[in-house]
């Protein structure tokens, strides 16, 4: 059985997620999304989500294409997961092409285009324009 792992925070679940999604899953057999807390948002990505770790997990698992949803508590955990879970493949998109080539030790790692026409930026913007 083939298992993929990829990252993110997957706040405000739009299409793009759903793409990346599906095809790391085309990738495998098993797919684990390492999923960022409310409290590594914060501290290390100056994200403020609107959903909840609980929430956005919940929304997660919902999605066909996923088999386990993590927690991402740090940047330094990627090594760990990628031995403790035995994943072959990790899956990022291309907006992280080359940054964790260092996986590349221990597992396929495949950067995937983005899906180039929305981002949460944009839903957010568009939403403050309809008013
Ligand atoms: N994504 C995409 N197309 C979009 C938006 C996002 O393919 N239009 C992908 C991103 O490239 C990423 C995944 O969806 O692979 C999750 O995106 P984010 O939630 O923005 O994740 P990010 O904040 O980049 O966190 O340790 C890695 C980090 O946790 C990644």
């Amino acid at each position: 059985m083939k298992r993929v792992i990829t990252y993110g925070t997957f706040d405000l679940l739009h299409y793009g997620h759903i793409n990346i999604l599906r095809r790391a899953k085309q990738l495998g057999d098993y797919l684990i999304v390492a999923l960022s807390t409310d409290e590594f948002n914060w501290n290390m990505k100056q994200k403020k989500c609107y959903f909840s770790y609980e929430e956005r997990k919940q929304l997660l698992e919902a999605i066909r294409y996923v088999d386990l949803v993590i927690p991402e508590e740090n940047w330094e955990q990627k090594v760990t997961d990628v031995k403790e879970y035995h994943i072959d493949t990790f899956v990022m998109g291309d907006d992280w092409e080359g940054k964790f080539d260092f996986l590349k030790e221990y597992c396929d790692v495949v950067y995937l285009p983005r899906t180039p026409e929305i981002s949460t930026t944009q839903i957010k913007q568009d939403l403050n324009k309809k008013g």
